[in-house]
């Protein structure tokens, strides 16, 4: 078999930790790996045996290597995502740098997998919130078609990187034991024990970015423009997972079961929805697995045609490592590096 020698930019982030898991958990096919990053230049770092030290990002870095999995932030992948397309070095951005721009495509294996052919060196992983509820809507907009969505995020603190995960830590240790938890470097308010209608930053319309790009990707995932988005995004304080709250309105009457049915059968989807147990998706449970969990499947009763329910996964997983990964695999079993 084949392999490949790969890069990772932004290796000891949040996100980086779970790439280095995911790549030895599914034997991803490595001959040489690079790991790049800033603040931790010269760390050594353990990876399936071989020892590897962060370098920083240089004008050769991409030279000699095939594919390069980006989550260093969107300013410095602006910056070089470019430069390793043209060194040869096919690129899976986790930032929000490329989504958006027309030539770039922005993929989620289970849901358009064949956009990845028409890449010109660089391929875009979605939002993680995006990711997530686009892996559930997309067996529903093939039936019955999706006209609006409606949806209200309840997202962890881990999006937001270790720093958060550290601020979120302080903060409860600190009130358990009578402090005030104003330990705050990453959120302008204090998150624990607490709900800040706020991720990422405000833009004119009153909207947040983290919204708009609920807004437009899912758009741009689903191939039709005409779908109807709106957020609201929320963080909460929980460490690993994001939940949301979905309300659908399609064109054709589809039943609760008849959603239940088809998420059964959908790829990375795990229906969890049994009310006399108890049993829906929740966050801790869905942290450091792979599938997107649905549950609380239920008609819209204020409207003909409408479905609510609650989709839970791990943002850092399928929200971002483990789909940035599926997209390399997916690259390689098409046949589209080098
Ligand atoms: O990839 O949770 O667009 O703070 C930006 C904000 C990911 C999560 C992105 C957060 C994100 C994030």
């Amino acid at each position: 078999m084949k392999k490949y020698n790969v890069v990772i930019l932004g290796a000891t982030g949040a996100v980086g930790i779970e790439f280095r898991k995911i790549l030895l958990e599914r034997k991803f096919p490595i001959d040489k790996i690079r790991f790049l990053g800033s603040s931790t230049v010269g760390k050594q770092i353990d990876f399936g045996g071989r020892t590897v030290t962060v370098e920083a990002v240089g004008d050769d870095s991409f030279k000699g290597f095939d594919i390069a999995l980006f989550s260093a932030g969107a300013s410095i992948s602006r910056q070089v995502a470019r430069q390793a397309a043209e060194a040869g070095c096919i690129v899976v951005d986790n930032s929000s740098a490329w989504r958006m721009e027309p030539d770039v495509p922005l993929v989620v294996p289970e849901v358009n997998p064949d956009d990845v052919d028409w890449n010109r060196g660089i391929i875009a992983n979605p939002n993680c919130s995006t990711i997530q509820m686009v892996v559930a809507l997309k067996p529903i907009h093939d039936r019955a078609r999706i006209r609006r969505v409606v949806v209200n995020t309840y997202q962890a603190v881990s999006g937001t990187g270790l720093k958060a995960i550290e601020e979120l830590d302080l903060q409860v240790k600190d009130l358990v034991q009578g402090g005030q938890g104003a330990q705050r470097k990453v959120y302008p308010h204090r998150i624990a024990f607490n709900c800040l209608p706020h991720i990422d930053v405000f833009l004119p319309n009153g909207y947040t970015r983290e919204e708009m790009k609920m807004v437009n990707e899912t758009r741009k995932i689903l191939g039709d423009d005409s779908i109807r988005v709106t957020a609201t995004t929320v963080r909460v304080p929980v460490y690993h997972g994001h939940s949301e709250s979905v309300n659908i309105e399609t064109e054709k009457k589809i039943t609760a079961e008849e959603v239940r049915e088809l998420l059964r059968g959908a790829p990375g989807v795990t229906v969890e929805d049994d009310p006399s147990r108890n049993m829906y998706p929740l966050a801790i449970n869905a942290a450091g697995k792979d599938d997107v969990f649905v549950g609380r499947i239920r008609e819209d009763e204020s409207i003909p045609n409408g479905i609510n329910m609650w989709v839970v996964s791990d943002n850092i997983r399928k929200g971002a490592a483990l789909n940035t990964v599926q997209i390399a695999e997916l690259l390689i079993k098409k046949g589209l590096v080098k």
